[in-house]
C-alpha cells in the first residue's frame, strides 16, 4: 500500500476551481485535506499570489508513480502549461506535487528527475509546509524532520506570507 502527501497550487485563472478538480481526482484515495492559504509566490518570481492546500491519500494498489500521474492527470485537465517555454517557479493554472510517500509504513525515496522523493524543497516552503502541519504535525520526512519542527524554523517572513482563507472542500 501506499500513502502520499501532495501539495495543490494555483495562481491563474480560477484558482478555487482548478484547486476542487484536483480534489475531485484525487477524492477516491484521500484521507485528510488542509485548509486553504493565500500565499506569497516563492521563487523569486513577480506573480500573483498563489491559493495552496495540502492533502493525504492513501491507495493500497498504488505504487509511488501512480501519484505522478494522478496528479499529472488533473493538471493537464485544468490546462496546466508544461511546454519549454513556462517558466520555473512560475505562474500556474495547477500544479500538484508529491511531498512523500509510504510504501508499507517505509518512507520512500526515490532519484528519479521526474519524482524526487521526498520532495527536495519541501522544508524551505511555508506554502506547504503551514497546511501540511494543520493536518499532520508529527509526520517526519526522512532524512528532514517532523513537519511542525520544520515550519519553526522558516524564518518569520517566511510563515507571514501564508494566510488562512478557509476550505475548498
Ligand atoms: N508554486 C510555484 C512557484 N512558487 N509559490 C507559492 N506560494 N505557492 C506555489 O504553489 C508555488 C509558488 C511553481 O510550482
Ligand atoms: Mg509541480
Ligand atoms: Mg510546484
Amino acid at each position: 500500500m501506499t500513502r502520499a502527501v501532495l501539495s495543490l497550487g494555483s495562481n491563474v485563472g480560477d484558482r478555487e476551481a482548478h484547486l476542487r478538480h484536483a480534489l475531485e481526482v484525487l477524492h477516491p484515495w484521500t484521507t485528510s485535506i488542509s485548509g486553504t492559504y493565500a500565499t506569497a509566490p516563492w521563487g523569486g518570481v513577480a506573480q500573483d499570489d498563489f491559493l495552496n492546500l495540502v492533502v493525504a491519500v492513501d491507495d493500497p494498489a498504488a505504487g509511488p508513480r501512480d501519484w505522478l500521474d494522478r496528479a499529472r492527470q488533473a493538471e493537464r485537465a485544468r490546462g496546466r502549461d508544461r511546454s519549454p517555454a513556462a517558466v520555473r517557479w512560475g505562474p500556474r493554472t495547477l500544479d500538484v506535487d508529491v511531498l512523500t510517500v509510504e510504501s508499507d509504513g517505509a518512507a520512500v525515496t526515490s532519484t528519479d528527475p521526474e519524482l524526487l522523493l521526498p520532495h527536495p524543497r519541501l522544508a524551505e516552503r511555508a506554502f506547504v509546509l503551514v497546511p501540511w502541519a494543520e493536518i499532520e504535525p508529527d509526520t517526519v520526512v526522512p532524512g528532514g524532520g517532523r513537519i511542525a519542527d520544520l515550519l519553526a524554523a522558516l524564518p518569520a517572513a517566511e510563515r507571514d506570507g501564508v494566510v488562512a482563507t478557509g476550505r475548498v472542500a
